[in-house]
């Protein structure tokens, strides 16, 4: 298919979806928010901050490669580190103190909600659910203002031994601190001097250095736990934030207790609603025995659906024990596509899932179990439903409601994006995955599963890049739910 017609096949899916979207009674996200306070770093933000420290102190913490933000120093270095490679990352501080010195020292531009859940929260607001219940276990005061003020958006607070559903900003928990997460954001070409060395960023990209609180926990209230069914009527669930296990607390407890505390809450869900499906977005998780938790016992088995990244792949199949699959994920070589799609497959029967959605820039990769009840051309539209969505938020850095997502119909779908699928055919055609025609349509026919590729709507000049990854896998997961809704009540 051309440029042309994916145009149409996009805008023609949008309004599809959006017809489909009030057939949805619910959906329940947890578990993570927070506060992003974000700072575009110019050239005299640079030489001020390298001016706070002793140069060669600083060169010999870039050496020890520090993956935890303890003072001011650690932070330094790996801003270095990934303003040279122009490669984003994220590294936890568990102290405030990091907090304080950089309020102090840099300050910040502005600040927005943060936090899978909240983005996901916000976003599935104001495309207009009927109803999404957010579930954070440390909803702040000052956190909840992040919320949207809106009669679709409630969260479970505790009343009188009961549980009710409230606004937010009425359903907090007073006196607790808020998470606050620090996103420097710097320029392709920035120059940078320091220690003798001098280098020019190589492309756009940002360090996130992510508030980890000690006294935070992954876990549910045992009250809301107990009546979870106060939360219902919903038909999905869309949980992440499981980045933040440690292994070990102060008090005693260890992954173990919140891994299974996670497992128990999902299949409190399940047993509410049998129909009730679940997604698990992941993020990096830098240790692995957590990654591995995660994968093994929270998402495989108890989850239906899984939405990532390139770079998340690869690191699950790492942990999985496909290591050259992996690699060849992560060198994105030539055959890079044909790596991301076998390791999406693997995902899918390692993990026993029905969905796993892979989101590239200019494609994504849905694969799907065999039994999924959808159609291959329902997929692609929710596919499809989650590009607009996407590269709306990529140009006008918020979507408030569906009309906004107007402006996101007008961007045009990436001709790279195209090419690279296009590299991707001989291997499927070669592999009798699907016919020519097949694979022009953007479907796959493994021996075991299904599979979608489209390929995607991307802004040239986006305003933002955070967040994006989270509206597209809660657009198309909520695109798919309201098209397996829209089925059972016309059939
Ligand atoms: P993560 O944050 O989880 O990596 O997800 C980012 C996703 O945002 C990418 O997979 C890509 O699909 C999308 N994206 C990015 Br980055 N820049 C974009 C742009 N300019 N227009 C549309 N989508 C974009």
């Amino acid at each position: 298919m051309d440029i042309q017609e994916w145009e149409q096949l996009h805008t023609d899916a949008f309004y599809d979806v959006k017809r489909a979207l009030p057939y949805l009674e619910g959906m329940f996200v947890a578990y993570n928010s927070n506060i992003d306070a974000i700072k575009h770093l110019t050239k005299e933000d640079l030489s001020r901050f390298i001016g706070f420290f002793n140069e060669a102190e600083i060169q010999a913490r870039v050496e020890t490669y520090p993956r935890e933000v303890k003072e001011p120093l650690d932070f330094m270095a790996r801003l270095l580190i990934s303003m040279r490679e122009g490669k984003a990352a994220e590294i936890p501080t568990y102290t405030s103190d990091t907090h304080v010195w950089l309020k102090e020292h840099l300050g910040f531009d502005y600040a927005r909600m943060g936090g899978q859940a909240g983005i996901i929260s916000n976003l599935l607001t104001q495309i207009g659910l009927k109803k999404v219940v957010a579930y954070i276990p440390w909803l702040s005061e000052e956190q909840a203002d992040y919320f949207v003020d809106s009669d679709n958006l409630l969260h479970p607070k505790v009343e009188d031994g009961k549980v009710v559903l409230k606004p937010p900003r009425q359903a907090f928990k007073p006196g607790l601190e808020s998470k606050v997460n620090w996103i420097f954001e710097y320029s392709k070409e920035l120059e940078i001097t320091c220690g003798g060395n001098k280098f020019k960023v190589p492309r756009d990209n940002r360090l996130i250095i992510s508030s980890r609180p000690k006294w935070i926990r992954l876990d549910m209230d045992r009250e809301i736990y107990e009546h979870l069914d106060s939360l219902f009527p919903i038909d999905g669930a869309m949980l992440s934030g499981y980045q933040m296990i440690k292994e070990r607390y102060e008090d005693g407890t260890t992954y173990k207790d919140y891994v299974s505390h996670s497992v128990n809450a999902i299949e409190k869900l399940k047993a509410l609603n049998p129909e009730l499906r679940i997604h698990v977005e992941l993020t990096s998780i830098q240790n692995r025995v957590i990654r591995k938790a995660i994968l093994t016992e929270i998402v495989a088995k108890n989850v239906h659906s899984l939405g990532l990244d390139t770079v998340e792949v690869a690191n699950a199949l790492n942990v999985l024990g496909h290591e050259e699959l992996s690699y060849s994920v992560i060198r994105k070589e030539e055959t890079g596509i044909t790596s991301l799609y076998q390791g999406a497959v693997q995902l899918l029967k390692d993990l026993s899932l029905e969905r796993v959605h892979v989101h590239c820039l200019g494609f994504y990769i849905c694969v799907l179990s065999k039994d999924h009840p959808l159609t291959l051309k329902e997929h692609r539209d929710a596919l499809l439903f989650s590009s607009t969505l996407a590269s709306t938020k990529a140009l006008k850095g918020k979507i408030e409601n569906l009309e906004d997502v107007a402006a996101g119909l007008e961007v045009p779908v990436s001709s790279k994006g195209i090419e690279d699928l296009e590299n991707f055919k001989v291997y499927c055609v070669g592999k009798k995955l699907c016919t020519p025609e097949d694979f022009e349509h953007g479907y796959l026919y493994g021996p075991d599963h299904d599979a979608v590729l489209v390929p995607t709507k991307v802004v040239d000049k986006p305003t933002v890049t955070v967040g994006i990854g989270d509206t597209i896998s809660a657009g198309a997961f909520a695109a798919m739910l309201a098209k397996m809704k829209q089925t059972q009540v016309e059939e």
